[in-house]
């Protein structure tokens, strides 16, 4: 498989693409290590855990630009990425000695809980944060007592690949944490349905999500989903509307677009939508988008060809809205776009385009800012701008979305659960309950009357 650098369509690196064969053979010897792993007190798990935490605080400014270089990130986001790798398995690292069962209180015996692991975790992961989401499944995985063979996306192996070296670096036990690059109907494929795989950890589109889901289901085999979404950006007119608008571009614009929880769907009440058209417009046209090294640069390219194809076909040359400047190439740029003057139910305004482009919609109230930010098939998270407490109460009450954020446009923290409802998703990664995730919950009965 050719990798490219985005920013300028250069290959970088080929990786061989792995066989079922190769699967196959990487979930035998996951089996084998994760069997010495389980039986490991957690101390001794968590020790591990924080001297690959310690390995990757000493690589971050390698990883970071490695980031850079498979998946165009600035500079500054790919040094935040690697830093939330090594953030979380330190939290990972602390959960394995918090992992702890119930007793509960049974006439005629003592009745406990347990947590076990579950065995071998198949991780499946995109190309857009593909640093960070490896982390966020492998780390409370392996301290929760399993094994991960993850499968990176085609076009963004690399960082993995490097953690994984780095984990073998600081000690981690050989087979524990296997990366497999691969293309996903074939390697991703054989993760699905090998029956030595317990559960599969899947972050990407919900179209393969369904499909990987309903192949588990042939196994009853665990799953976590982590799919797409077209989050609504919710600005009241009471709202604190310079706060709203500085806010706003960068609520979609982070990593260009390709950001399963970008605020794409910027619903403003009427009477200020003119006005926050005005006030967005500037910040739009400035913002720099080009070489994701450079300090300035806010926005870098599109992971792919593909991409770009795709995000084109959303926005037509003439379509009216604000328009901001992108380099014509080489490389796959496109310009931060707010499109406004759509029908609610346009194919831009509620399928995710995966791109810098935004829609604009009025709404008249807060029953129609609810109404509107429900009406898409989606729902993994989304901002409310007001300054009337119990409207924000009410709003984040009723929007059907797993991440909701009141005057800011921030979603993830390794120590706060994540994930969607609909069909964004299915079950949670990161906060307090990561490492029950990667458990069975046994329940065992000793009789006191034998
Ligand atoms: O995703 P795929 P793509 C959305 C986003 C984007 C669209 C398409 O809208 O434009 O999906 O992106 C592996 N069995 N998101 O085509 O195909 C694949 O190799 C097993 C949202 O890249 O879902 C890769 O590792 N695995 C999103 C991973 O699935 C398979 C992140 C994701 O690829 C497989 C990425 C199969 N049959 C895209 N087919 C998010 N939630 O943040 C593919 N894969």
């Amino acid at each position: 498989m050719q990798i490219l650098n985005p920013a300028t369509g250069e290959t970088l690196t080929t990786v061989p693409a792995s066989t079922p064969a190769d699967v196959d053979a990487a979930v035998t010897r996951a089996t084998a290590a994760q069997r010495a792993w389980a039986s490991a007190a957690p101390a001794t798990r968590a020790r591990h855990l924080h001297r690959f935490a310690a390995l990757v605080d000493d690589h971050i400014e390698e990883l970071a630009r490695l980031e850079v270089q498979e998946a165009g990130h600035t500079l500054g986001n790919a040094r935040w990425e690697a830093g939330n790798v090594r953030d979380l398995l330190t939290f990972s690292a602390g959960g394995a000695e918090r992992l702890n069962g119930r007793q509960i209180p049974t006439p005629g015996g003592l009745d406990v809980t347990l947590h076990e692991p579950l065995g071998v975790i198949g991780v499946i992961a995109p190309w857009n944060f593909p640093m960070p989401i490896a982390a966020w499944a492998t780390a409370p995985a392996l301290a929760a007592g399993n094994a991960v063979v993850l499968k990176p996306a085609e076009t963004t192996p690399l960082t993995a690949l490097r953690l994984a070296e780095l984990a073998l670096e600081s000690g981690l036990p050989e087979h524990l944490f296997q990366v497999l690059p691969g293309e996903g109907p074939v390697a991703g494929n054989a993760l699905v349905e090998h029956p030595g795989v317990a559960k599969i950890v899947f972050t990407g589109s919900t179209r393969v999500g369904k499909q990987i889901m309903a192949k588990c289901a042939d196994q009853v085999k665990r799953v976590t989903l982590e799919l797409g979404g077209k989050s609504p950006n919710i600005v009241f007119a009471d709202a604190d509307l310079e706060a709203a608008v500085a806010a706003t571009p960068m609520s979609f614009l982070d990593n260009s677009g390709q950001d399963c929880c970008a605020r794409t769907r910027i619903l403003v009440e009427r009477s200020v939508h003119d006005r926050f058209l005005e006030l967005l417009a500037p910040l739009i046209e400035g913002i720099v988008v080009g070489d994701p090294y450079d300090e300035k640069t806010q926005m870098g390219p599109l992971i792919s060809q593909a991409q770009l194809e795709r995000v084109r076909q959303y926005v037509p040359e003439d379509a009216p809205g604000i328009r901001g400047k992108a380099p014509d190439g080489p490389g796959f740029w496109f310009p931060p776009t707010v499109l406004t003057g759509l029908a609610p139910d346009a194919p831009a305004a509620v399928e995710e385009i995966f791109g810098p482009v935004a829609v604009v919609l009025p709404f008249e109230d807060e029953a129609d800012a609810i109404r509107l930010a429900n009406d898409t098939e989606y729902g993994l998270s989304g901002s409310i701008w007001t300054r009337d407490v119990g409207r924000a109460l009410r709003v984040s009450q009723a929007v059907r979305a797993g991440n909701l954020s009141v005057n800011s446009h921030s979603s993830v923290r390794y120590w706060t659960p994540f994930g969607g409802y609909r069909q964004s998703g299915l079950g949670r990664e990161l906060g307090p309950d990561a490492l029950t995730a990667f458990t069975e919950t046994k329940n065992v009965f000793i009789s006191t009357e034998a």
